[in-house]
């Protein structure tokens, strides 16, 4: 039987229409082969993080359902990346994107392997991540950090506003 494993998805944006991208990227991933979209969170206005001269970030989260293995999810997340114009050559460390998908959570899975990190190694410390994961998961575990909501408290939150 195949197997279903309930996946949190990291959207971002900051060039072009970003609510409208995102908007547009739960359509996409839902739309994918192997991955149902369950819910999708509010989308958040929120200061760029890790470089700061840069537009604000659109940023939200989707719960989805997935048959896919970990590196089979993250292969459709940058497929639907590229589909929305992302140009990961020039684009360095943090810098703006217009479409940013990161894989935060796959269940409970704990995966390290080259290019593929479960949970987003930094997620436990990103407000703009866990507002929005909090959402659409409230009972959200961080494998090997504890619970979303414990994380989430030693932020400062009064900066992520829902649109
Ligand atoms: N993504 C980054 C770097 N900084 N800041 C915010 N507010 N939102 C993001 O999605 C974001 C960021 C790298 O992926
Ligand atoms: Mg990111
Ligand atoms: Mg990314």
């Amino acid at each position: 039987m195949t197997r279903h494993v309930r996946a949190c998805i990291g959207l971002g944006a900051n060039l072009g229409d970003a609510a409208g991208t995102l908007q547009r990227a739960f359509e996409a991933l839902g739309a994918c082969e192997g991955i149902a979209l369950l819910s999708a969170s509010r989308l958040y206005r929120t200061p760029a993080w890790g470089r700061e001269d840069q537009p604000d970030f659109i940023n939200a989260v989707a719960l989805v359902d997935t048959t896919l293995a970990p590196r089979a999810l993250l292969g459709q997340l940058l497929a639907v990346e590229a589909a929305f114009g992302r140009q990961r050559a020039e684009g360095e460390r943090w810098g703006p994107r217009t479409l940013d998908l990161d894989l935060l959570l796959y269940g409970d899975a704990v995966v390290d392997e080259p290019g593929l990190h479960v949970p987003h190694p930094r997620l436990h410390e990103r407000a703009f991540a866990l507002v929005p994961l909090l959402e659409v998961l409230p009972e959200a575990r961080i494998p090997g950090y504890g619970d979303a909501r414990d994380a989430v408290s030693a932020l400062e939150m009064s900066n992520i506003h829902p649109l």
